[in-house]
């Protein structure tokens, strides 16, 4: 994207975005949580939102001047109510860790009990995990995954909420591969007594296109980044049942965050009208379709996938299927060295450790945006099989790094288009 003044103004900032554009371009990635934000929402992310302070919500400000920026909260606000349909919507979290924070705030009292899914099992680390803020101010324990078949069992759910009694009940998780039957969580959380919240982050684009079951009618909050499968900019949203409206508002301001940041919540309004374009729908249902084939290709090769397959946009690697020495760090390190970006992962009842797990997190997102479908999955497994296989041989290596710059040429991502 032409970018002059600031070429103009810093030479060295401009140099490292450019060579940022050109690390994405000539990469193929496959972070789960990644993506490529369309043109339209990086144009509103550098415009002129940035400027202005405005705490507080539309038409309660506690600044002059907002009448613009109280617009476009609200036109960001109306479009996540339409699209999720949720009765509430907060779009001025930070993050979706900050998000995560506000709903805590919103709904217990420091000490009270969290029930969540294991980090190790694929929960995230703002679920309670001890060296998060979460884990230090609330109560957390976990559910897991079955051992034969590597899913959530809701029965062990159901007996691990009688047992623990949670204050919330939270789905959700970063990394794992299966359909979440939210309106069994929101039977469970019913049953125990708990509040029911859904972290959405990974899925969320899923869920607006209706190529996953969404938990808006089950949930009593529904927290997501905008910046995954959902392809807006980095940051947070929270969705609520408006009886907990007020308090989820005050929990992000002034609970948790001071001044909205206005450039990102316009991009994220920018992003939500994106999504309810039909040609989303296509978006999500060929990620799916695409990691599909992926897994297909890998397993055909002798690589077992945590759970057997993929019903999203994930899939975890077992690199212990098809040879015991390598581990998720020289998996990933090889396969970057052609190019190809995923991240190392622990997998269910991983005796590694997390700095060399047994596994590699593989997501389609950001390939599926650049237009690629399953005969780039087909093409991309086996260059992951000669690496892998290869224990990343300079020769395998070089030669895939070649056949990845030519694909990589064929589809630019969506700035340099
Ligand atoms: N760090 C994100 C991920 O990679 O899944 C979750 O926040």
């Amino acid at each position: 994207m032409a970018l002059c003044d600031l070429e103009q103004t810093d030479r060295e900032v401009y140099d490292l975005i450019c060579r940022e554009e050109q690390r994405q371009q000539h990469s193929l990635n496959l972070i789960a949580s990644e993506n490529h934000a369309s043109r339209a929402v990086l144009q509103a992310l550098s415009s002129v939102m940035t400027d202005k302070y405005a705490e507080g919500y539309p038409g309660k400000r506690y600044y002059a001047g907002c009448r613009v920026v109280d617009d476009v909260e609200q036109l960001c606000i109306d479009r996540a109510k339409a699209l999720f349909g949720a009765e509430h919507a907060n779009v001025q979290p930070h993050s979706g860790t900050g998000a995560n924070l506000a709903v805590y705030m919103a709904c217990l009292k420091p000490g009270d009990r969290i029930l969540a899914m294991d980090l190790s099992c694929g929960g995230h680390l703002s679920h309670g995990l001890s060296i998060n803020m979460s884990g230090q101010a609330y109560n957390a324990s976990y559910y897991g995954v079955r051992h034969d078949t590597e899913m959530i069992d809701m029965d062990e759910v159901l007996s691990q909420a009688r047992k623990v009694k949670p204050h919330l009940l939270l789905a959700g998780a970063s990394a794992y591969s299966r359909t979440i039957d939210f309106a069994a969580f929101a039977d469970v959380a019913a049953r125990s007594g708990a509040v029911f919240m859904a972290d959405i982050a990974h899925i969320a684009g899923l869920v607006m296109a209706d190529v996953h079951p969404s938990p808006v009618p089950y949930a009593d909050f529904v927290t997501t980044t905008t910046h995954k499968t959902h392809r807006g900019p980095r940051g947070g949203m929270i969705l609520s049942k408006e009886k907990w409206a007020k308090k989820v508002d005050q929990a992000v301001f002034p609970g948790i965050q001071g001044g909205p940041q206005m450039h990102c919540i316009a991009a994220k309004a920018v992003a939500l009208k994106e999504c309810a374009e039909p040609s989303f729908r296509q978006y999500a249902a060929q990620i799916i379709a695409n990691a599909k084939a992926l897994a297909a290709g890998l397993t055909a090769r002798g690589w077992r996938l945590i759970s057997g397959g993929t019903d999203n946009h994930l899939m975890l690697v077992d690199l212990r299927s098809r040879d015991g020495e390598i581990d998720g760090d020289q998996a990933q390190r090889w396969l970057s060295a052609a190019n190809i970006i995923c991240n190392k992962n622990k997998i269910p009842f991983d005796s590694r450790p997390a700095t060399h797990p047994s596994g590699i997190r593989l997501g389609t997102p950001a390939l599926t945006t650049r237009g690629m479908k399953e005969p780039q999955m087909e093409m991309l497994a086996a260059w992951i099989d000669g690496i892998l296989a290869g224990h990343g041989d300079e020769k395998t290596v070089a030669r895939v790094a070649q056949d990845v710059a030519r694909l990589c040429d064929n589809y630019p991502i969506p700035a340099v288009r």
